[in-house]
């Protein structure tokens, strides 16, 4: 990058013209008209409410750059340490709303819009998600860059520029179909920095040379080479002039790529072949949660993606002139997952190979510089990539892998003599046929900490997958943090009126920046007047998405009945199957009982929503279930209001911030063990509503701190399920008959073609019941009885809802985000100075 500067004398112009962020209503009407008629060459003649939203974000864009332009300057003039997140998911969602309260603008914004004739929440409404990631690992790193940003910590993140992102759900008779989420239309949040390149190799070979001091090196010859562009996406801390950045790479044919020879001598279908292989590798997200497929274009995708912003933070960090032992001074990185493991080895090979330093004095700020977060303890998630394809594809890391296996191997065979077992079992090469590089165990060598996102998970990675490791490094390598959500997203900008009712009790919105004032929300526990408003704005929210569930499904759900909700990405272990088998429990249950004895039960409305991995096949199997299930009952006449059950169609992060504050009820029901943590349980709690769930992940904090009074608890323990799946395969596997009762009713048809469930009942009643549905059935059905009991006491009920919302203080991911600062990245908050004014309240 050329570095262009003004001199001294002119830059007295330039401050007298410096962009002045707009303020008042009448300043926002004039940005807007402005990008109305000149950047999109429009007029009021023909001004949509597409058109609107874009000149709606580019002004508040435009705010924005300002103060990014001004924190980067800052950051890079203070020298100060930064962290760079590196993950291959940013599940941002949609970015206006959230650009608006960051700056307290929202209020100018809609009088504004009010003025030029247009509503804000239908503004709001044309903004495509960001959806750049599949669950909450993606939705975790969003969360993470708003609190970075709004505990001004200087901050990047890093990731790929999908041209496709999560793909968008439609149900088509029941079933899912998958339709391409081409997101890129008109974004006015990003900007592509076609100046800031770096070329990327692949496959090739390595030649070993001497220098001219006749010291030994590698140098690797490449075979392609791929160039990446940085699309910047700026991120606005909330209350705070601090924006940080999220840089996302693109792919692209590198500049002499594009074959002028091959194009010139006609051979116009190959030059333009090799461009369009180059941008294959940003093109789309693969769409497995807790699932590794071990595909070629993932593992370039992930190369790609860690070299380029490797080189990005290399460069940055020559420019300050230390030397290369301060580089963990100002660099710590952290790896979302396995995913950016390559940055490990990358790093390694820049200082060995390219900067020559020696292996051990590289490896020690290697070392010193990572962090990684497992985010899963499931065998079939954890990534192993075969040696051959790396071998092909990154000839050179392959080599390093294999010294950084050798000497740590070295190292506990030193510790451990004789230990043949040892070693095989935590080699970072797999001795398989074919041989695997595990990623996990390469990401654990390389980093300083390793951390588990919930205690118990925490607890679980330390006595299973790297049990081993904390014998030979001890066990303060290993940490734990619970993840958390921000509180701006997830109360304030998609419940405002929860937000605003308890501002006006806290004297004010400080509690969005300081999540444990909460607490004196329940010194109002017996304010009437508060608790009538409390209950109001859920019954408002349920209003909403009953409309919601109207327009979308045709089905009419009655608003005062129990809202049930289960909403995230479908797999077995989150046990979707076990919700929907209750729900046919009680639809059966229900038809048994004469009208009388019916008029006396808890009406429910039962909601699932959620997207299965295109090449899950039990995971479609559920949605089928649940859909065919609701077709029958929501048209029963016996059952009336008392049972619906709804599918709602491509559940986002968008759909999310509506449904969330509309449930009295959300089920997080993976079977003990094996849900690392969850967030959605956080934002559902933290918006009034209880939890039904199992003893697992982060629900067992959330108990700690909301007291088990205000949760429902159900179903077997973690440290009991390696006995129960025992049993089931070697001893006598007896089933529960409630559930058995359930399987006939499906195999009777009346669900449909019971062909079509034959899978979900033998995983069950042949296949051992790995997720324990059938040990945890009779829990379940008993601890959804006692919530109806406490849902008909609806006083009880709010007072439960009231103190567990008072009590979530705990679970804002700035709590989460000082503790990475403080005990992993080991960075400072950079001081907002006066230069930096505060924004004040409005
Ligand atoms: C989730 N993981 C955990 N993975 O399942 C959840 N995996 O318990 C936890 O709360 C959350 O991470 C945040 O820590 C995922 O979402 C994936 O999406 C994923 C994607 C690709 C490959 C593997």
């Amino acid at each position: 990058i050329v570095q262009a500067s003004i001199p001294e004398p002119q830059r007295e112009a330039w401050a007298r013209n410096h962009h002045k962020a707009f303020q008042t209503k009448e300043d926002f009407e004039k940005e807007v008209v402005r990008h109305v008629e000149t950047t999109l060459a429009r007029s009021m003649f023909n001004c949509d409410e597409s058109a609107a939203y874009s000149a709606t974000g580019l002004a508040f864009r435009d705010r924005l750059v300002t103060r990014w332009n001004q924190t980067q300057q800052r950051q890079t003039f203070i020298d100060s340490k930064r962290v760079y997140y590196l993950s291959l998911e940013f599940l941002m969602g949609r970015a206006l709303d959230n650009a608006m309260l960051n700056a307290n603008l929202k209020d100018v914004a809609k009088a504004g819009l009010d003025d030029l004739g247009f509503r804000i929440e239908d503004i709001i409404e044309q903004e495509n998600d960001a959806a750049l990631g599949n669950g909450g690992l993606g939705r975790l790193a969003a969360c993470f860059l708003d609190s970075l940003a709004t505990l001004n910590y200087p901050a990047w993140g890093y990731g790929l520029r999908y041209r496709y992102g999560i793909f968008k759900q439609e149900i088509i008779d029941g079933y899912q179909v998958e339709v391409p989420d081409y997101w890129l239309d008109f974004n006015p949040w990003e900007f592509p920095r076609h100046d800031v390149t770096v070329d990327i190799q692949f496959f090739g070979h390595v030649h070993k040379m001497t220098d001219k001091n006749g010291k030994p090196f590698c140098h690797w010859e490449a075979g392609e080479t791929v160039q990446a562009v940085a699309y910047d996406m700026p991120i606005p801390g909330y209350d705070t002039p601090s924006t940080n950045n999220l840089r996302l790479w693109s792919s692209k044919a590198a500049s002499g790529e594009f074959d002028f020879q091959k194009f010139n001598s006609g051979d116009y279908e190959s030059s333009v072949g090799d461009q369009q292989r180059a941008e294959t590798i940003s093109a789309v997200l693969y769409p497995n949660d807790n699932l590794e497929r071990g595909k070629e274009l993932r593992l370039k995708q992930q190369y790609f993606w860690v070299a380029a912003s490797l080189y990005d933070i290399v460069r940055r960090f020559k420019k300050s002139k230390r030397t290369w032992k301060e580089f963990p001074d100002l660099v710590a990185i952290q790896l979302n997952d396995t995913h950016p493991t390559l940055a490990i080895v990358e790093l390694q090979r820049i200082l060995v190979d390219l900067e020559r330093l020696s292996w051990d004095e590289a490896w020690d700020i290697v070392t010193s510089t990572f962090g990684y977060t497992n985010h899963t303890v499931l065998p079939e998630a954890l990534e192993k990539w075969p040696v051959t394809l790396m071998q092909n594809l990154l000839p050179r890391h392959l080599q390093i892998i294999y010294d950084i296996n050798l000497f740590f191997l070295q190292a506990v065979e030193k510790r451990f003599p004789q230990d043949r077992d040892l070693l095989s079992r935590v080699s970072i090469i797999e001795e398989s046929q074919p041989k695997m590089v595990r990623m996990a165990f390469l990401a654990v060598v390389g980093s300083h900490k390793v951390n588990g996102v919930a205690e118990l998970h925490s607890d679980l990675i330390k006595t299973t997958i790297f049990k081993d490791f904390v014998e030979i490094y001890g066990p303060d390598k290993f940490t734990n943090v619970t993840n958390a959500i921000t509180p701006r997203r997830w109360l304030h900008q998609a419940n405002p009126r929860l937000s605003d009712l308890i501002a006006s009790k806290l004297g004010g919105y400080d509690f969005l920046k300081d999540l444990t004032q909460l607490s004196q929300l329940e010194l109002s526990l017996n304010d009437k007047a508060f608790r009538k408003e409390w209950a109001e704005i859920k019954y408002a929210n349920k209003v909403r998405l009953a409309k919601y569930i109207k327009a979308t499904t045709d089905v009419s759900v009655n608003p005062t009945a129990l809202f049930d909700v289960q909403v995230k990405r479908i797999h077995e272990y989150k046990r979707q199957q076990l919700n929907i088998f209750g729900v046919i429990h009680r639809y059966l249950t229900l038809k048994a009982m004469s009208p009388e004895e019916r008029k006396k039960q808890q009406p429910r409305v039962s909601i699932f929503g959620g997207k299965a991995a295109p090449g899950y096949w039990m995971a479609k199997h559920i949605i089928h279930l649940v859909n065919n299930v609701g077709s029958v009952v929501n048209k029963d006449e016996d059952i009336g209001d008392l049972l619906k059950v709804i599918f709602l169609e491509d559940y986002n992060v968008s759909k999310a911030e509506m449904i969330i504050p509309a449930s009295d009820l959300s089920e997080h029901i993976s079977t003990a063990g094996t849900e690392a943590s969850g967030t959605s349980n956080m934002k559902f709690v933290l918006n009034g509503g209880l939890i039904i769930g199992t003893c697992d992940g982060a629900n067992i904090e959330i108990t700690r701190e909301i007291g088990e009074n205000n949760i429902f608890l159900f179903g077997n323990l973690a440290e009991d399920v390696e006995d129960l799946r025992h049993a089931h395969t070697y001893g006598s596997h007896t089933l529960d008959p409630e559930l058995l009762a359930v399987f006939s009713e499906i195999q009777k048809g009346t669900f449909g073609a019971p062909h079509d469930f034959e899978a979900l009942i033998s995983a069950v009643r042949d296949h051992g019941d790995y997720y324990l549905v059938s040990d945890d059935f009779h829990s379940y059905i008993e601890t959804q009885a006692l919530v109806d009991e406490s849902y008909r006491n609806q006083e009880d009920w709010v007072t439960k809802t009231i103190t567990s919302v008072a009590r979530m203080g705990f679970f804002s991911s700035d709590r989460c985000i000082n503790e990475y600062a403080e005990e992993i990245w080991n960075i400072e908050p950079l001081q907002v100075g006066s230069e930096f004014p505060r924004l004040k309240k409005q």
